[in-house]
């Protein structure tokens, strides 16, 4: 009995690590990093990286940034909360990520990672003005493969607290996970041309080589073969 709960375990695992892993994440609260789906993934034997932009700059390896610029501390900014050193429903003691356009885009150069990230997303931190409302806005959330091809989308999200200052508790998470790779996130403005993001966090978790699967699939029927015998 005991044999054949771990064959079907095996085969289980087997089928779990065969499926094409892949989809957008359901915007979700975020006021640090450990809120975000992206902390729950093992990263083991590859790469992960969180940009805060709380040294100043963007300087995230292999990723280009569009539509937006780093944003010192002050009243109008919206870091994510953790990143001043205490949750406390503020995040303007932070650095920000200021979107002055309808679109912000994160693209990934494989010729420097070696690879595409796996996961790849931000927080939506504020939006200023707005001919929706002020500090009120809809966005929709999309990410690209390697071809270019959309992988999906989320939206429209309706976002924002009417605050145009560095209240946190609005603050959103945005995101995907593609196993063949992702090349481009991005996050389109409906309203405005004053908006924030922040921890633009991406990684690449290995998956098991097909050849390795096959000897746990080809050990596992073996187990039951033999357990059947007996
Ligand atoms: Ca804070
Ligand atoms: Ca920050
Ligand atoms: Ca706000
Ligand atoms: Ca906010």
């Amino acid at each position: 009995m005991y044999l054949r709960r771990t064959v079907v375990l095996a085969l289980t695992l087997c089928g779990a690590a065969f499926a094409s892993a892949q989809g957008i994440y359901s915007p979700s609260q975020y006021q640090k990093f450990s809120d975000g789906p992206l902390s729950f993934v093992d990263y083991s034997g590859g790469y992960s990286h969180l940009e805060n932009f709380e040294d100043g700059a963007f300087n995230a390896p292999g990723v280009i940034g569009s539509g937006g610029a780093v944003l010192s501390p002050g009243v109008q900014t919206d870091s994510v909360d953790e990143d001043d050193g205490i949750l406390n429903g503020l995040g303007s003691a932070g650095h920000s990520y200021y979107v002055s356009g309808n679109k912000v885009e994160f693209t990934f150069d494989k010729s420097v990672l070696g690879w595409l990230p796996t996961h790849a997303g931000f927080a939506w931190t504020d939006v200023g003005f707005s001919d929706l409302a002020l500090g009120f806005d809809q966005v929709i959330f999309e990410a690209f493969d390697g071809a270019g091809v959309s992988i999906g989308t989320s939206g429209w999200t309706l976002v924002g607290d009417g605050n145009t200052t560095g209240e946190t508790a609005e603050d959103i998470f945005f995101g995907a996970n593609h196993a063949a790779g992702i090349a481009k996130i991005s996050l389109t403005s409906k309203f405005s041309t004053d908006w924030e993001v922040d921890h633009l966090q991406y990684g690449y978790q290995p998956v098991p080589e097909p050849a390795s699967l096959a000897v746990l699939t080809l050990g596992a029927l073996g187990l039951l073969r033999r357990r059947k015998k007996s």
